[in-house]
């Protein structure tokens, strides 16, 4: 992560983009363009839609929606969850009096009823404004200096939280600092008229921006809402015990495309059930691996145990409870795999507290079926 250009301690609003930034505006698309797909005597290939869908960015998959006129009730809309760390962000900024606007290409009446599906989330902006309230979209800045002006403060006073280039593009010309929480993985150069850019909200620091830190870290680890997968496990790239001395037990990534979609990269832990020995503490790496270049999206759990034997094909349950870091990349392999080792010895310590050892005895650890229901609708994986 690139350190943020100095400011002074200016900053006191905050302007937040809504798809692809707050709301992860990309399963609209799997759940629009797939029926579709299918309607036409197509098959669905989640993994080429996730690619395209890569190419483009994903408010510009949910403009095109919107552009056709596609029926899309409120009831439809709430199938868009937050990504992680949005509510986290404006709960925190709400409590801690920063005011906050959301500023979207979106036509309006779209927004509210996006938003309206989350709770908390209209009372927390002192404005909005839409595509359609003024006369240029972003990358023209008229719908930021529109936001700062209706919360009374000068553009330099407001940092902007954007996914897309265009938004970053519409930031900057309006005078603002922005924070890039880019939805495509591997593109970070074309943000680099951001003062930042960051993974996911959950790396959002903002005392780095003169605003009250997050006080919810516990032991180098955030709790967060926990999150249920399962698969059978295969074989990775042979780099895991081989070259590394970490042997995970690596998920199939055509089975989670909406999970890929769903949550940002980074390392996490939580607890691990395998179906015929029982469970364990796992910390694991969700994306890309800069290291290794991958270009698809990984889930690699690494089960904190000594099997002394591989176990593929066995039925692996997951529940991921908290977040580590961004994954990054690293001067040499010995230094990625130490920080793996200290991630793990993290991961080891943190599973004791009862915030995490509280899901150990999640029944989705042993009997993912039972669970896949309920949970939010986060273990849709399981139905696949
Ligand atoms: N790969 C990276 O390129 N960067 C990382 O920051 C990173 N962090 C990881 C953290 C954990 C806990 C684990 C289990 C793996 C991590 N990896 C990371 C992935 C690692 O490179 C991968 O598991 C091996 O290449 C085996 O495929
Ligand atoms: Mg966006």
């Amino acid at each position: 992560m690139a350190a943020p250009k100095p400011v002074g301690l200016l900053i006191s609003h905050v302007i937040l983009d809504l798809d692809g930034t707050l709301l992860n505006t990309d399963s609209i698309v799997s759940r629009v363009v797939e029926p579709f797909l299918v309607k036409n005597g197509k098959s669905w290939d989640s993994k080429k839609a996730h690619k395209l869908v890569g190419k483009t960015p994903y408010e510009a998959a949910a403009l095109v929606i919107e552009d056709y006129g596609l029926p899309y009730s409120t009831e439809e809309w709430c199938n868009i969850k937050p990504l992680p760390g949005a509510n986290r962000l404006i709960k925190h900024l709400r409590s801690n009096g920063v005011p906050m606007a959301l500023a979207s290409n979106s036509p309006r009446s779209n927004i509210e009823a996006k938003i309206s599906c989350h709770e908390g989330w209209k009372e927390s902006f002192s404005a909005i404004v839409g595509g359609d309230e003024v006369e240029k979209a972003k990358p023209s800045p008229d719908i930021f200096l529109e936001g700062a002006k209706r919360m009374n403060t000068d553009p330099s006073n407001c940092l902007v939280i954007e996914d897309s280039v265009p938004g970053v593009t519409a930031g900057k010309a309006a005078g603002m600092h922005i924070i890039a929480v880019p939805s495509v993985p591997k593109k970070t150069a074309e943000f680099s008229s951001a003062d930042e850019v960051i993974n996911s909200l959950l790396d959002v620091r903002p005392e780095k921006w003169g605003l009250p830190p997050f006080d919810d870290w516990i032991e180098g680890t955030l709790p967060i809402e926990p999150w249920f997968i399962s698969g059978p496990v295969i074989k990775g790239f042979g780099r895991g015990s081989k070259v590394l001395g970490i042997p995970t037990a690596n998920l199939p990534a055509e089975s989670f495309s909406d999970l890929a979609s769903e949550h940002t990269s980074g390392v996490y832990f939580g607890w691990a059930g395998l179906s015929t020995r029982g469970i364990y503490k796992m910390v694991m790496s969700i994306g890309w691996n800069p290291y290794f270049d991958n270009t698809e999206k990984t889930v690699e759990p690494w089960l904190l145990n000594d099997f002394g034997e591989d176990f593929y094909g066995e039925e692996l349950h997951l529940a991921i409870v908290g977040y580590i870091r961004p994954e990054a990349n690293f001067p040499s392999l010995e230094s990625l795999i130490e920080r793996i080792h200290e991630d793990g010895r993290i991961a080891e310590k943190a599973l004791d507290l009862s915030v995490y050892a509280k899901y150990k005895d999640s029944p989705y650890l042993r009997n993912p079926l039972q669970q896949a229901n309920s949970a939010d609708g986060q273990a849709e994986l399981n139905s696949k």
